[in-house]
């Protein structure tokens, strides 16, 4: 294998269900991926923002700082229609700080009791911003549009709202769909395509 390439890049997160996604759909581009497991004291920015953009471009600007190279980062939330918007910027501590997953797709279910099924609509937002350098930042988004489910799908695929989240083309929500379904559809898959194009134009 080659051990040089045009252009080495960060991504700006913790979360290791999203550097499997994001990792699967920059394969191929001559940039060699690094994550937090190549650094020591790689930082948790504190997400101060109060929209997904804001948020995203502090991680990518923040860890951009950190290591001195381009860096990406992806801010996401579900958006709910019945819960007028919630949990949103908020998803990841919806049910508190330090839940889990599984708490917070509980408590969103808990919340949606008695909401009837045609009132049920929800999308996932994600905004991907990605610091080239000092001042030299920009950012995509995606959108999937779908229902919350009655009950949690036990199935194990994606992560975070996906087993409580219906996408009505596949007839299955995203924990049922295999990485490369739910990249094909997805609010990330979707941001990242474009960001793929944002990268490809600088290599
Ligand atoms: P980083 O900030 O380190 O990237 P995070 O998990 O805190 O990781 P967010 O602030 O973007 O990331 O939180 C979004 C939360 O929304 C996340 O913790 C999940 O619970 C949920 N989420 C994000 N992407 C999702 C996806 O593709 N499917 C289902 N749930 C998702």
């Amino acid at each position: 294998m080659g051990a040089f390439f045009s252009m080495q890049l960060v991504l700006a997160t913790n979360n290791k269900d999203k550097v499997r996604e994001i990792k699967k759909v920059l394969e191929g581009l001559d940039i060699q991926i690094l994550t937090v497991d190549d650094f020591d004291d790689f930082p948790e920015v504190e997400e101060t923002g109060v929209t997904l953009e804001e948020n995203a471009v502090l991680k990518a600007e923040g860890i951009f700082a950190f290591t001195g190279l381009p860096a990406l980062a992806d801010d996401t939330g579900l958006e709910v229609d019945a819960l007028d918007g919630a949990p949103g910027v908020y998803s990841s501590r919806y049910a508190g700080p330090g839940c889990s997953y599984d708490d917070n797709c509980r408590k969103l279910l808990k919340e949606m009791t008695g909401v009837p099924k045609e009132k049920r609509m929800a999308r996932f937002r994600c905004v991907i911003a990605v610091c080239f350098g000092e001042n030299d930042t920009a950012s995509v988004d995606g959108i999937a549009e779908g229902f919350i489910t009655e009950s949690k799908s036990d199935a194990d695929g994606g992560f975070g709202y996906d087993p409580v989240f219906f996408y009505p083309p596949f007839r299955k929500t995203f924990a049922e769909m295999t990485l490369e379904e739910k990249n094909a559809v997805s609010h990330r898959g979707k941001a990242l395509f474009k960001a793929k194009e944002l990268l490809r134009n600088r290599l």
